[in-house]
C-alpha cells in the first residue's frame, strides 16, 4: 500500500542504489556478431539433453541491438544503478591473447549511455561464460585460467577503470564449481567432485589475482568485490544428528567460498566432510585469496531446510526435507522465505564483519500470462520484492551495512538450463516480438524508487 511504500523508504540508508541486474549470455543475444568468440554456454546448449527443449542463447533478449531501449526501461524504473555482466569471449575471443577491439566498444557504450542517464554501472566480470578455448585446456580445473582471468580483468579495466561505478569479479563461483563440474548441470557439464574443488579453488585464485590488477586502473573512486550465492540452512527438528548436518551443509552451501575470501581459510573439516583431496593450494595462495574488499555481493533466493540423518552424509549430500504444505514454492520449486535474506545479511554482518553489503541478485520465477494488452500482472513477485526488501530493512535496523539492492532480474531471459521456461523479470519479454511490457512488479517498484527519492531530496 501507499503508507507501507512510504515508510519503506525512510528505512534505508541515504544513497541506497536501487538497481536490476541481468548477465551477459542471458540477455545479449548476438553470440556469433562482432568477433565473439564461443563460450562453454554455446557448446553445452548445442550438446543434447543439457538444456530444457535445446534452447541457446542465440538471440535470448536480443540486448546486443536493444541497448538503447532496455536504458530507456531502467531510466522509466527510475533505476540508480545497474549490474550486468561483460563476456569474457567478447573481449579476448580465445581467452587470451588478441584483443577484440568491438567488444570493448560494445560495453564502453554501455556504460557510457548508462552514466548519460544517472545509472551507476556495475559490471560483473565473469558470470559463467568461460571462453571455450580455456575450456579446451582444462577450463578452471586448470591453474592458468585464473591467471588468464586476472589478465582479462586488468584489460576492462584499463577501458573502463575511469567510469564504471562499481566491479564484481566473479559471479557466484559456487555455481561454476559445483554446477559446472560437480554436478554437471551447468557448463562445461563435468561430473567430478573433486574437479569441483579444484575449479573453485582457482576461481577464488582468479578472483585475488584480479583484484590489484583492476585497482591499478581505478581512477573513479569505485568499489571491487565479488558476489556469491547464499542458500541458508534452516533445521527441521532439534535432534544432535540435525544439527551436525545442518553444519556441514552450511560449510558446503555457504561457507566453502566466502571463508576462503574473508577469513583466509577453507572451513575446517570441510574437505574430509565432502571424502575429497584438498585442492591444490600453492604457497601464497591463500593470502592472494584473502586480500581486503570493498564490498560482497550477496545473492539469495531461498532457503534449505535440513533432516539429519545416519551414518553422517556428505556435506554435499544432506537431507532437505521435503515440500513444506504450509510453505509457498516459486516456478523453480524454491521455497519463498524471506527471513532467511534478512538473517543472512545479520550473519554476515556479525561474523564476518563485511563492510559493505550489496543485495547483487533476489529475485523470482514465475509463471507470468500476457494477454497481448499493456498489462503483465504479476501479484506473486510484487508480494516477493515487497517482503524481501521488508526484510532487508529488518537486516539493517541490526546493523548490517546494505547498501543497495539488484533485482533479478530486469527483463525475461535465458534461465540456464531451464532455457526460456522460467521468467525472472520485472520486464516480460515476448519472445516472438521481442516486446518489453513492464509488469506489475516493476511498476511497483518503479514506485517505491520514486518515493525513495522524493524523501531524500
Ligand atoms: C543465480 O543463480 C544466477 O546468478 C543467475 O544467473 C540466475 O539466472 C538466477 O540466480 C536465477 O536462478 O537448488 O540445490 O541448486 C542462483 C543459483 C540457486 C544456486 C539456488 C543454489 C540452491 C540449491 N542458486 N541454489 S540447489
Amino acid at each position: 500500500s501507499e503508507q507501507t511504500q512510504l515508510s519503506l523508504a525512510k528505512l534505508f540508508p541515504a544513497n541506497f542504489l536501487w538497481g536490476a541486474a541481468t548477465a551477459s549470455y542471458q540477455i545479449e543475444g548476438a553470440t556469433h556478431e562482432d568477433g565473439r568468440g564461443p563460450s562453454i554456454w554455446d557448446t553445452f546448449a548445442a550438446t543434447p539433453g543439457k538444456v530444457y527443449q535445446g534452447h541457446n542463447g542465440d538471440v535470448a533478449d536480443d540486448h546486443y541491438h536493444r541497448v538503447d531501449d532496455d536504458i530507456a526501461l531502467m531510466t522509466r524504473l527510475g533505476l540508480s544503478a545497474y549490474r550486468f555482466s561483460i563476456a569474457w569471449p567478447r573481449i579476448l575471443p580465445q581467452g587470451h591473447g588478441d584483443v577484440n577491439p568491438r567488444g570493448l566498444d560494445f560495453y564502453e557504450r554501455l556504460v557510457d549511455t548508462l552514466l548519460s542517464k544517472g545509472i551507476q554501472p556495475f559490471a560483473t566480470l565473469y558470470h559463467w561464460d568461460l571462453p571455450q578455448a580455456l575450456e579446451d585446456k582444462g577450463g578452471w580445473r586448470n591453474r592458468e585460467t585464473a591467471y588468464a582471468f586476472a589478465e582479462y580483468a586488468e584489460i576492462v579495466a584499463r577501458r573502463l577503470g575511469d567510469r564504471v561505478a562499481g566491479w564484481i569479479t566473479l559471479n557466484e563461483p559456487w555455481c561454476s564449481a559445483y554446477l559446472g563440474y560437480g554436478n554437471g548441470v551447468h557448463a562445461p557439464g563435468v561430473q567430478d567432485r573433486q574437479s569441483a574443488l579444484d575449479a573453485g579453488h582457482h576461481l577464488l585464485l582468479g578472483h585475488g589475482l584480479a583484484l590489484p590488477r583492476i585497482r591499478a586502473h581505478v581512477t573513479n573512486g569505485a568499489q571491487v568485490g565479488i558476489t556469491l550465492n547464499f542458500t541458508p540452512g534452516y533445521p527441521a527438528d532439534d535432534r544432535p544428528e540435525t544439527l551436525r548436518d545442518l553444519a556441514r551443509y552450511d560449510a558446503f552451501s555457504d561457507r566453502w567460498l566466502l571463508d576462503p575470501i574473508v577469513r583466509g581459510s577453507y572451513p575446517e573439516d570441510f574437505f574430509k566432510n565432502m571424502a575429497l583431496q584438498a585442492p591444490p593450494i600453492e604457497d601464497g595462495d591463500m593470502e592472494i585469496i584473502s586480500a581486503p574488499i570493498d564490498f560482497l555481493g550477496v545473492n539469495n533466493y531461498t532457503r534449505s531446510v535440513i533432516r539429519g540423518t545416519e551414518p553422517a552424509p556428505l556435506a554435499d549430500a544432506c537431507q532437505m526435507v521435503a515440500p513444506i504444505p504450509s510453505a509457498s514454492y516459486t516456478e523453480m520449486g524454491w521455497e519463498v522465505y524471506p527471513n532467511a535474506l534478512s538473517e543472512l545479511l545479520v550473519r554476515l554482518h556479525k561474523e564476518y564483519a563485511l563492510p559493505k553489503l550489496y543485495v547483487t541478485e533476489n529475485g523470482s520465477a514465475f509463471r507470468d500470462q500476457w494477454g497481448g494488452g499493456e498489462h503483465v500482472h504479476d501479484p506473486r513477485r510484487l508480494s516477493y520484492l515487497q517482503e524481501h526488501l521488508q526484510g532487508i530493512v529488518r537486516a539493517i535496523e541490526q546493523g548490517a551495512p546494505v547498501q543497495g539492492y539488484f533485482t533479478w532480474s530486469l527483463l525475461d531471459n535465458y534461465e540456464w538450463a531451464e532455457g526460456y521456461s522460467k521468467r525472472f523479470g520485472i520486464i516480460y519479454v515476448d519472445y516472438d516480438s521481442q516486446r518489453r511490457i513492464i509488469k506489475d512488479s516493476g511498476l511497483w517498484y518503479a514506485d517505491l524508487i520514486q518515493k525513495y527519492k522524493e524523501e531524500q531530496a
